[in-house]
């Protein structure tokens, strides 16, 4: 799943494996997700949220969590009811934004959507007992957590997908949709929301967890900011370069819905510009936790240099 050609380290970067550690993290997030949703009676509803959950994907979003746990002084065990909660989360999101009322998409993670599969009706509840079924999750099975903790965690990840986050996002990004003097500053609002909000709870949920300090919390906050919006420039730059192999998903989209994005308002090379900048932004917040940062940076560059 991880391409070599992914991995463009810088020198002093290249002495972390980023390939063996994703591929690993990927196998211990897969076993997570894999038992947390058996399914029951009504079978349908459970295989349907199965479909999607377990259909590939980068894992980045519970990778990210672990490691911001263990980097704060937790542990993997600490931190992965809330990972496999956020990839709930972020799949749940991905359903919706398919459906024909938003995106209208057939493919995603190199499958058939939800709702071509099963249905839009199914679809939406799939999305919705995900959803519920996150907060369930991180709730029931966060173990070795002070309570006080586990709380923060929901009441963050509440915050994330909600108006003040996700939701609030998709709204503007729909309601942008065929208009053509759309400004920087609400591209921004609607990614920062739409993508950022979630890649915010990862690391700042992994953070709270360990009992990371306010500080650090701030600190961390920032990271995933830059890192978010440096994920989405990427996004919108690989719609236009890559192929729908590659990306498992529809590709060209944003120009066929002519919608503005990053390319389309600095064009390719300054939005690539632009997102090393926010990548390097990222890392500089890092430097106080000195080495054992190095997944986080590394991951932070993984962001820019992925193909898919
Ligand atoms: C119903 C509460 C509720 C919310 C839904 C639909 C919606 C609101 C929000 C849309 C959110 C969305 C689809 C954002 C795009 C995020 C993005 C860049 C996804 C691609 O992430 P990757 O590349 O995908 O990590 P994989 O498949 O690797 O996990």
């Amino acid at each position: 799943m991880v391409a070599a050609d992914n991995l463009k380290q810088t020198p002093e970067k290249a002495t972390f494996d980023l390939i063996s550690y994703l591929k690993e993290r990927q196998k211990l997030c897969e076993a997570a997700l894999e038992q947390a949703i058996p399914v029951r009676y009504p079978e349908k509803i459970y295989e349907a949220m199965r479909y999607s959950l377990l259909a590939g994907g980068k894992r980045l979003r519970p990778i990210i969590c672990l490691a911001t746990c263990e980097m704060t002084g937790g542990t993997i065990a600490m931190a992965m009811p809330t990972g496999c909660a956020l990839e709930m989360i972020h799949t749940m999101s991905l359903i919706h934004d398919d459906l024909p009322a938003m995106d209208n998409d057939d493919y995603r993670r190199g499958k058939l959507t939800n709702h071509k599969v099963y249905g839009e009706d199914v679809a939406i509840l799939a999305g919705d007992g995900l959803l519920a079924y996150a907060f369930e999750y991180v709730a029931l099975n966060t173990k070795d957590v002070p309570t006080e903790r586990v709380l923060r965690v929901v009441a963050h990840l509440g915050r994330a997908v909600g108006a003040a986050g996700l939701v609030g996002g998709q709204v503007l990004d729909l309601e942008s949709e065929g208009k053509s003097d759309i400004s920087l500053e609400t591209l921004n609002f609607i990614h920062n929301h739409k993508t950022g909000a979630l890649l915010e709870a990862c690391v700042v949920c992994g953070g709270v967890l360990a009992g990371a300090s306010e500080e650090d919390l701030q600190r961390l906050s920032r990271y995933a900011k830059n890192i978010g919006l440096a994920f989405q420039i990427i996004d919108d730059i690989l719609d236009i370069t890559a192929t729908q192999e590659q990306l498992g998903k529809s590709a060209g989209k944003d120009q066929k819905a002519q919608k503005v994005t990053y390319p389309s308002l600095w064009g390719i090379e300054k939005s690539r510009k632009q997102a090393q900048q926010l990548i390097e932004g990222a890392c500089a917040e890092l430097e106080p936790f000195g080495k054992e940062a190095e997944p986080l940076v590394a991951l932070a560059h993984f962001i820019t240099s992925r193909s898919h």
